[in-house]
């Protein structure tokens, strides 16, 4: 997103030594005052900038905390993240995403905190959220698309955590129907998708993101360490959150637009690339329920395909998958 402030950081970058407050107000086209306020806001978001009389300006050192700001510096997205707000602690980022729904706040306005004390997963399950450890991020759109189609978008977004993980990474993420990114068996991140919808049209959903960045074994809770992990665990290394947030909301957009205007099989050939236990034999519960059988892929809406083990074929919206 290109941004005055965006620009002025890059004059700073790219200046060896001092830049003048007069050179940057000939070159961006705003007034010495307005490069002033610009200075002072980038003191704010946690940057180190010396001034020199009759010299100017240069970075001394970079924000290694997180703000609105610093999200969407080198953010190349055209519309998602065009609004982005993070805070510092929330109960949970998708109570704050339905808010800003409410108050009307446009198609992909993002919201990051650094930690969450009431995260919450499906069912109002709990969400572990640790400050700083992790990307605990809802994303708010307002898309086309009728009440049933919802569940797409989940799948849309694994598909996005998968092939980011991919990408930047060693590790072979897979997706555990619905909504589970598992790196080698373990939950690395899980998605929550709500939606507020008329009958036929969906007002807005919120799409909510957890992800485990860096947190060590002992940032876990003991009960999740069969089953939970982080990428920092599983790569030996430690990711920048805010990098991290910038190339999944990069990845985000190319695939809705995508989804949008090819519709769901792109998604679904991607979902199914990424399928953990396709071919395989699992136990499928749903509240009543459970029973064995093998995971086929998705239907073309997103629904899971399974057949038991009298050959019947069936079509799932909502269940669990255990092995
Ligand atoms: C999910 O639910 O996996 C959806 C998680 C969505 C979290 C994001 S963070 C940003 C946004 N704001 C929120 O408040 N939520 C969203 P589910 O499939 O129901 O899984 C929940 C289960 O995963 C819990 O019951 C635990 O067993 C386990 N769990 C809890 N915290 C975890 C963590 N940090 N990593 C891995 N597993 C965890």
């Amino acid at each position: 997103m290109e941004s005055t402030r965006k620009q002025l950081i890059e004059l700073l970058e790219n200046k060896r030594g001092h830049i003048s407050g007069q050179e940057l107000s000939d070159q961006l086209d705003i007034s010495r005052t307005a490069v002033w306020k610009h200075m002072k806001e980038l003191k704010k978001d946690g940057y180190d900038i010396e001034a020199v009389q009759r010299k100017g300006y240069k970075i001394i050192s970079y924000p290694n905390k997180i703000s609105g700001n610093t999200l969407q510096w080198g953010l190349d997205t055209n519309w998602l993240g065009s609004q982005m707000h993070h805070f510092e602690q929330v109960e949970s980022t998708q109570a704050i995403g339905h808010e800003m729904a409410k108050q009307g706040k446009p198609h992909g306005t993002v919201i990051v905190a650094d930690e969450q004390v009431k995260g919450k997963g499906r069912m109002s399950r709990e969400w572990h959220s640790p400050k700083g450890k992790g990307i605990w991020m809802s994303i708010l759109l307002r898309p086309e698309l009728a009440p049933i189609q919802a569940p797409q978008l989940t799948l849309l977004a694994a598909t996005v955590l998968a092939e980011l993980i991919d990408e930047r990474s060693d590790l072979q993420p897979q997706i555990k129907w619905p909504n589970d990114i598992l790196v080698n068996h373990k939950k690395i991140s899980g998605i929550l998708t709500e939606m507020q919808a008329e009958q036929d049209q969906i007002q807005y959903v919120v799409i909510g993101i957890g992800i485990n960045v860096n947190q060590g074994l002992q940032d876990i809770p003991a009960d999740l360490h069969h089953k939970a992990s982080s990428l920092k665990i599983e790569s030996g290394q430690e990711w920048s959150i805010q990098e991290t947030v910038q190339q999944i909301l990069r990845i985000f957009e190319k695939r809705f637009d995508q989804y949008l205007s090819s519709g769901f099989s792109s998604v679904k050939e991607n979902w199914e690339h990424y399928g953990y236990r396709i071919g395989e034999e699992v136990t499928i519960s749903t509240m009543k329920h459970s029973w064995r059988a093998e995971l086929i892929g998705i239907e073309p809406d997103g629904a899971l395909r399974a057949k038991k083990a009298n050959g019947v074929e069936e079509k799932l919206y909502s269940a669990e998958i255990h092995w």
